[in-house]
């Protein structure tokens, strides 16, 4: 099955010109409306403004699409479309429907469009408890095998950071710290978890993604990028309201796919919106790496 492509996005992968890929469920289940769509638009045009071409991934009316046109990115916003990972999309693509897409799902339908280089917020991971919910992100699995580099401001908090970082070593999965020597925590630029590996500079990631694709490995290389700390959550509001997000889960008795968006809305609600600016400020600054990395890339 093809990835229809804008034709923004094809004319880029053409030409070898740089594409970073773009998730939709940020957009629709982790970004609270009227903001997100606000959002949607200010992280295509900062792909834009340095000559990046952006490929908001999404799936509507059961097509894979690769970059979207204005009135496409609207409806990711406004509709009430369902969160789809890589295990509903052959289920999605069958019956019609429309759903956007989680780090795992945009990972698989933008390596099937040739795209080398994503940004997203904060990667799925192991939950909290994971030892008897088995709760671990799909997202861990796909980079096992899916060769796409990731721009992630490290696994959000509300995750197990340790065991998260161990499933990645049993994946295969390269993780390097961007400028940094320990794995941010989302909201917080470190998690105090140390990291073997750290790039100085764009170009630096891109000779690790050569030498992966030249030993023939198929796995995604995650890029953990923290925030300038003078820019993340008030470690003490952070800590609070992480506390009490997962109290009120926990007392909601809530599984599955509705946890994360569950926890993101929650902090948002018990901070006043101040995880919500970090949030977005997060984003943004992936999607700056990001647009440097696949421009270092396309230069190769
Ligand atoms: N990063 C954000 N906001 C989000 C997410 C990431 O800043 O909403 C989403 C991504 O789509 C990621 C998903 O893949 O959360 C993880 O969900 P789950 O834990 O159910 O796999
Ligand atoms: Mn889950």
């Amino acid at each position: 099955m093809k990835v229809e492509c804008s034709a923004e996005v094809a004319g880029a992968l053409a030409e070898g010109r740089p594409v970073v890929a773009l998730e939709s469920t940020i957009i629709s289940h982790g970004l609270p409306r009227p903001d997100n769509l606000a959002a949607a638009q200010e992280f295509e045009q900062i792909l834009r403004d340095v000559g990046v071409v952006p490929a908001t991934v999404a799936v509507l009316d059961g097509r894979l699409k690769a970059g979207l046109t204005p009135a496409e990115l609207e409806r990711i916003a406004t509709e009430d479309i369902v969160k789809l990972s890589v295990r509903d999309l052959p289920i999605v693509t069958a019956r019609g429907v429309s759903g956007a897409t989680t780090v795992a799902a945009t990972s698989f339908i933008a390596d099937r469009a040739g795209i080398r280089v994503f940004a997203t917020g904060g990667l799925g991971g192991v939950h909290r408890g994971a030892a008897e919910s088995f709760d671990e992100s799909a997202d861990l699995t796909v980079l096992a095998h899916v060769p796409i580099t990731v721009v992630s401001a490290g696994v959000k908090s509300i995750l197990d950071i340790p065991a998260t970082l161990e499933r990645l070593e049993t994946l295969s999965v390269p993780v390097l710290g961007y400028r940094t020597e320990e794995f941010p925590s989302f909201w917080l630029s470190s998690s105090g978890h140390a990291l073997d590996w750290n790039v100085p500079d764009a170009a630096a990631v891109a000779a690790v993604m050569a030498a992966r694709d030249a030993l023939e490995q198929r796995s995604g290389i995650l890029v953990a990028n923290p925030l300038p700390v003078d820019q993340q959550l008030d470690p003490q509001i952070h800590d609070d309201a992480l506390a009490e997000a997962l109290r009120r889960a926990d007392d909601e008795g809530l599984s599955g796919k509705d946890v994360t968006p569950f926890l993101l809305q929650t902090i948002v609600d018990i901070t006043g919106g101040e995880s919500l600016r970090v949030n977005l400020d997060i984003a943004r600054n992936n999607i700056r790496v990001a647009a440097e990395i696949a421009t270092a890339w396309a230069a190769r």
